[in-house]
């Protein structure tokens, strides 16, 4: 993960990440010692590590810590699709059907319009995302502060998680510190666009510059606020480490 980053950040806990090195330096260890014994042995193994993982992250991860953020002309463009499909089999939403639906530890249950979203105090970042596979690029994009929509739902920021659910199956779930750094955000514009293309996420999509890419769920339709653990589509599918900060 760390050699994508093109420009590091001014790094005060090189110690955290060597101390995370070493923990993900275990599994191949593990492995090795684990030569021989059956798949699922392995897998559980595996699951251990990466939840020891997500614990020390929730622990060493500082709240506030900025991701990078870049001038215009660093925009990546053309800028790169990726999904669990190809880009002939992207989702296409109906705008006036489409609701967004905030549930679990919240003041009430609401359900939310496209335009009522546009109409909360917008945030415009350019940042990069990153993508496990191997490439990132540059994009800019305008939506709603997170920490700013969960104060205006009345979520209990003392929960655990918030999930996602979105309209082609995919679903995460992140730390409430997470949720809660002001660069996460709740996107609707894409590179100043008036809304975000249908490749993109269109209607909506979580922006959390300060996670992997997988971490950035598309054509969102649901968020809980809740303590009870639900991990994510590549988490349990390929075993990606859930908490995923960058
Ligand atoms: N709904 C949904 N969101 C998703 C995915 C997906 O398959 N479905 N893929 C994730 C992955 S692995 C990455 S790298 C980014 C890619 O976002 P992009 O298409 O804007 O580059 O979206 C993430 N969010
Ligand atoms: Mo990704």
């Amino acid at each position: 993960m760390k050699e994508l980053r093109k420009e590091p950040r001014k790094d005060p806990d090189a110690g955290r990440r060597g101390f995370l090195r070493l923990a993900v330096g275990g599994a191949a260890a593990l492995l090795q010692g684990c030569a021989g014994t059956d798949n699922e042995t392995v897998a559980a193994a595996l699951r251990g590590i990466s939840r020891f993982n997500d614990a020390a992250q929730g622990l060493l991860f500082r709240p506030q810590a900025l991701a990078p953020v870049y001038p215009r002309g660093e925009l990546t463009l053309p800028f790169r699709f990726n999904a669990f499909y190809s880009e002939a089999s992207v989702p296409e939403i109906d705008e006036a059907s489409w609701r967004l639906t905030v549930d679990g530890l919240v003041r009430s249950r609401s359900e939310w319009t496209l335009k009522q979203l546009k109409a909360l105090p917008p945030l415009t970042e350019i940042t990069r995302l990153i993508c496990i596979e191997g490439w990132s690029a540059v994009g800019q994009w305008t939506g709603v502060p997170l920490h700013y929509f969960l104060g205006l739902v009345g979520a209990d920021t003392r929960a655990k998680y918030v999930a996602f659910r979105c309209a082609d199956g995919y679903y995460t779930s992140i730390d409430m510190a997470s949720a809660l750094h002001p660069q996460t955000m709740l996107a609707f514009s894409f590179n100043g666009s008036a809304s975000l293309p249908d490749e993109f996420g269109f209607p909506l999509r979580l922006r959390i510059p300060t996670k992997l890419g997988f971490k950035n769920p598309k054509h969102l339709t649901g968020i809980t606020v809740t303590d009870s653990f639900t991990s994510g589509y590549w988490e349990d599918l390929h075993g990606y480490n859930w908490f995923a900060g960058l």
